[in-house]
């Protein structure tokens, strides 16, 4: 199928939002148009579903023009008017017409009534149309209400049958092996509960003398219907043949895009909090991973929020590997920060030694003892300096290691040392020396079993959101919100 976006001049909308996540608008819009063989989605009513946060209860109408179908739903809406009544239908855009109200009993949640304008209307007669839109109906809505007056007639039948079919359709599909066809939870949250109201009744609910219940006679009715097979057939080849939209192939499309998203969004988040709250060089590695933590706890959340049927955690998985390469490199630009900082640092301290070793100050007798102390007053203003980072010790102790030679120079050209002392010193140099590389492997070995350790939470933190997901999920049944679906359904 072929889908433009148009905007449609002809229809006003008034979209007010009362509140963060309410939704209330003065009148219906158009959300799908049937324009010249052509179904068009309303990009600016697709705002307006894409800007709802609550919960919503999509009730969709179908059935013959001029039975009522405006009237109940502006009954609904519990107002007298709204989607337009009687003689104006036939210059009312032909098409599902969408109106969002805040659910007049349900606290929190948003009220969404698709009314279908046009269907088996001879006068705009396009029968292929009028399955679009009673199929895009259908799958739209989580209670799906089929309208006929006076009697339940063949024309309603037929329409309804087709219904029964797709239905079918959609249980083969999305059962894990053919043949199958045992109620998955899968399937019921897909199809929408079934209503079908009969303004002015006029039948008796007999059947062979007996009374029945309204129930029964609806399925009385279904049973038997006289050369219908060619019809379902046809119907069913299209569908088949790619003609219609299966349900199986949407709901993939739409989760690959919503989950693509979910994870992009999701990545983000986590990246733009880091940016946000990190300031480069942090003092150790551990303050650095607990926002790492924190930030990527909030985007785990967002994908599960956003995500939409990641069975095989693909997607998730893709998540976490994206935030964990982030995470690496937050963890080299802290690093690299902390090297400039405490160099800089360190050569500003070291500056008086330095002049003092080129100056020859140290080319005396006793000159290495100044010289100790020299340094030792370098090391004492660094141990000072605040916030070095990871990268504190290291900077010092390459240093350091730069300054042996120059301490084992100044010790031999000291006159009033003897040998042996010479000798002594030296070896305390050596034994600080090895002393200081331990500490940094110590250092280093610590910051390790610090990031498995932060892997460890995250992989748990994980799970415990999986889990509370899947619950959730089971409470609820998988629902999705009326905007992703037109989007997937269209998309088509
Ligand atoms: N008597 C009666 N008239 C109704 C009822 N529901 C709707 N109407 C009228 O029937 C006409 C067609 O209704 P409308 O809702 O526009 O039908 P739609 O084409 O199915 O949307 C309008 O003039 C309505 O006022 C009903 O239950 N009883
Ligand atoms: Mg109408």
């Amino acid at each position: 199928m072929t889908l433009r976006s148009c905007i449609l001049l002809n229809c006003s909308s008034g979209l007010q939002l009362t509140m963060a996540s309410v939704c209330t608008m003065t009148a219906p819009i158009c959300l799908v148009e049937n324009q010249k063989n052509l179904l068009m989605v309303n990009p600016e009513a697709l705002k307006i579903l894409g800007n709802i946060s609550q919960p919503v209860v999509v009730v969709a109408i179908a059935g013959p023009y001029r039975t009522g179908k405006s009237y109940l739903m502006n009954r609904l809406a519990g107002q007298s008017r709204g989607f337009p009544l009687g003689s104006t239908v036939r210059s009312e855009t032909k098409g599902i017409w969408m109106w969002c109200i805040p659910h007049p009993s349900k606290a929190k949640h948003t009220l969404v009534l698709l009314d279908t304008e046009g269907l088996g209307d001879v006068e705009k007669g396009d029968s292929k149309n009028d399955l679009w839109i009673f199929t895009l109906a259908i799958l739209l809505s989580s209670v799906f209400v089929y309208n006929s007056m006076g009697t339940i007639n063949r024309q309603a039948l037929e329409q309804l049958h087709y219904v029964t079919e797709l239905t079918k359709l959609i249980r083969t599909r999305s059962s894990p092996s053919f043949g199958e066809v045992d109620d998955s939870a899968e399937f019921v949250s897909f199809f929408p509960d079934f209503v079908w109201t009969v303004r002015d009744f006029t039948l008796e609910l007999q059947l062979d003398g007996r009374p029945i219940t309204s129930d029964q006679y609806l399925e009385n009715a279904l049973k038997l219907i006289p050369g219908l097979e060619n019809l379902v057939v046809t119907y069913v080849d299209t569908i088949n043949s790619g003609g219609v939209p299966c349900l199986e192939n949407s709901v993939t499309t739409l989760a690959e895009r919503e989950n693509a998203a979910a994870v992009q969004k999701a990545a983000d988040h986590y990246r733009e909090q880091m940016a946000q709250r990190v300031s480069f060089p942090t003092d150790t590695l551990q303050e650095l991973l607990h926002v790492h933590e924190a930030c990527e706890r909030v985007a785990i959340a967002i994908f599960m929020e956003h995500s939409f049927k990641d069975d095989k955690r693909e997607f998730q998985t893709k998540l976490l590997g994206i935030i964990e390469k982030n995470k690496e490199d937050f963890l080299l630009q802290n690093e690299e920060a902390s090297v400039k900082y405490c160099q800089d640092e360190l050569q500003r301290l070291s500056e008086p030694l330095m002049e003092s070793i080129s100056g020859g100050t140290f080319s005396v007798p006793g000159g290495h003892k100044l010289y100790l102390e020299a340094l030792n007053k370098v090391k004492q203003d660094y141990e000072l300096v605040p916030r070095k980072g990871v990268k504190g010790n290291e900077v010092l102790q390459i240093f350091l290691r730069s300054q042996a030679a120059v301490e084992a120079s100044i010790l031999q050209a000291d006159k009033t040392l003897t040998d042996g002392e010479k000798a002594l010193a030296a070896e305390r140099a050596k034994n600080q020396a090895a002393e200081k590389e331990k500490e940094l492997l110590r250092q280093k070995l610590k910051e390790q079993h610090q990031i498995m350790e932060a892997k460890e939470r995250t992989f748990q933190e994980n799970m415990a959101q999986l889990k509370e997901q899947s619950e959730r999920e089971l409470k609820q049944g998988t629902t999705l919100d009326a905007a992703t679906k037109a989007n997937a359904l269209v998309s088509l």
